[in-house]
């Protein structure tokens, strides 16, 4: 219990957290049913190249979110690569600035140039009145990132897409399972990405899928994904190598059994950050659409400096001297990261929300590896910096100089 300044570990007092809380720790599954998979696949000795487990969890997968498809995939990075070349974009995408390197990237890496455009301060998610601004005639498509468990304005983005004959793409990296107006996400767009990344809210330890309703995009992924393979020394399209292992459906399957209780875990979590950290005056945590499904596998802070006296940087920074790794995601934002940032170095003129929304947020640990007591202990240390903004702000400034002067000494 942190109770004067000194208790804090940044300025000399006891960590509260003796072993690092992670954003982003893994949800695993049933450990038994894991490990009788595991021996399976070896009895098989089937370890990847579309093997009965990869197989069994793309069905499984595509049926839970009621989609024609579901190509399973190395990680979601790959996944998407693949959409985008199988979807036939070239020129210029639009997509967030807002969001992880990987989308922006995803592009990149098959000389598309990525069109940063402006977020919604209030869901995070691409601001369809920005998008259609930045259209010109290179521009080919639209990928909307599902951000946090935030859904895009689906509908506004699919109209603008229409009117303007582009490809619409979703990048659904943190949206499995969740749902838009009733309807759960892989049935937006020509196709939506997901990754099941150790880190997400279902993970295969690395992987991803495309799912999507498009036959005729399907057929192409998957040939792609494999090569270009259409059957033994037969090639029939340029590809890669995007195959997910059976180790990795393995763990998939087995965490698909256990979904629902991930879901309740994070629920519960952010119910107890939600009442544990209300009121709190300049701090305001991301909610959630309770009419929708969603996974509450993100516990978001947003941090009002002006409010706070403290900043969202100086909050971290005390949260980390207490063990506590809470992430900025996704700080600076993409357009001033390599090699965005050499070759737009103006972007940021049109890109306000994003460049004000990368200081304030903080994600905080959530799910199956945190525990009530643990968060209540959090909350507390949060509470009591937010009751002592200004005077810490003062403390930490002074020890910070005092450090540079022994430093310049
Ligand atoms: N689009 C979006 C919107 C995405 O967020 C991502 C990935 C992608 C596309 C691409 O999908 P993938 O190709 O990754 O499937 C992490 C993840 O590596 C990345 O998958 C994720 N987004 C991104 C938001 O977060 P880092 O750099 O933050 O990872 P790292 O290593 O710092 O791990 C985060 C925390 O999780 C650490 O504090 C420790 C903990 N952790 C991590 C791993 C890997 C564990 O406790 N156990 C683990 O096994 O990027």
């Amino acid at each position: 219990m942190k109770q004067s300044a000194d208790d804090l570990a940044i300025l000399g007092g006891r960590v509260a957290f003796a072993a690092p809380l992670h954003v982003g720790r893994p949800n695993i599954g049933d450990r038994g049913a894991l490990l009788t998979r595991i021996n399976d696949l070896l009895d098989r000795c089937w370890l990847t190249n579309d093997g009965p487990f990869v197989q069994e969890l793309e069905q499984r997968i595509a049926e839970f979110l009621g989609v024609r498809h579901c190509i399973a995939m190395c990680n979601g990075t790959v996944a998407l690569e693949i959409a985008i070349r199988a979807a036939g974009l070239t020129g210029e995408v639009i997509l967030p600035a807002f969001t992880f390197i990987a989308t922006a990237h995803a592009l990149q890496w098959q000389e598309i140039t990525p069109v940063f455009c402006d977020v919604d301060p209030q869901t995070y998610t691409i601001d369809p009145f920005q998008v259609e601004r930045l259209i010109t005639p290179r521009t080919t498509g639209i990928i909307g990132v599902h951000i946090l468990g935030q859904l895009c304005q689906v509908e506004a983005l699919a109209e603008i897409a229409n009117r303007h004959n582009l490809k619409l793409l979703f990048d659904a990296a943190h949206a499995f399972a969740c749902s838009y107006k009733g309807t759960i996400i892989g049935n937006f767009g020509l196709a939506e990405m997901l990754s099941f990344h150790a880190t997400k809210f279902f993970n295969t330890f690395e992987g991803g899928a495309v799912v999507t309703n498009n036959d005729d995009l399907a057929t192409r992924i998957r040939l792609m994904k494999n090569f270009g393979f259409a059957g033994y020394d037969h090639v029939i399209h340029v590809g890669t190598n995007g195959k997910m292992s059976e180790v990795s459906a393995a763990m998939g399957l087995t965490g698909l059994e256990s979904l629902e209780e991930f879901v309740a875990t994070n629920y519960r979590n952010y119910k107890q950050y939600a009442r544990e950290l209300e009121g709190l005056p300049g701090l305001r945590l991301l909610t959630y659409d309770e009419s929708e499904r969603c996974n509450f596998q993100y516990i978001v802070l947003e941090v009002d400096e002006v409010v706070t006296n403290i900043s969202r940087d100086k909050l971290m920074e005390i949260l980390h001297a207490e063990n506590v790794l809470a992430r900025r995601y996704f700080y600076p934002g993409c357009h001033k990261m390599e090699p965005y940032r050499s070759y737009f170095p103006n972007a940021g003129l049109l890109l306000p929300k994003t460049e004000a929304l990368v200081q304030r947020v903080l994600c905080l640990p959530t799910g199956t590896a945190i525990g009530p007591d643990e968060i209540s202990k959090l909350c507390q240390v949060i509470r009591f910096v937010v009751a002592h903004g200004p005077e810490l702000s003062l403390k930490l400034s002074a020890e910070q100089e005092e450090y540079l002067e022994e430093v310049v000494v």
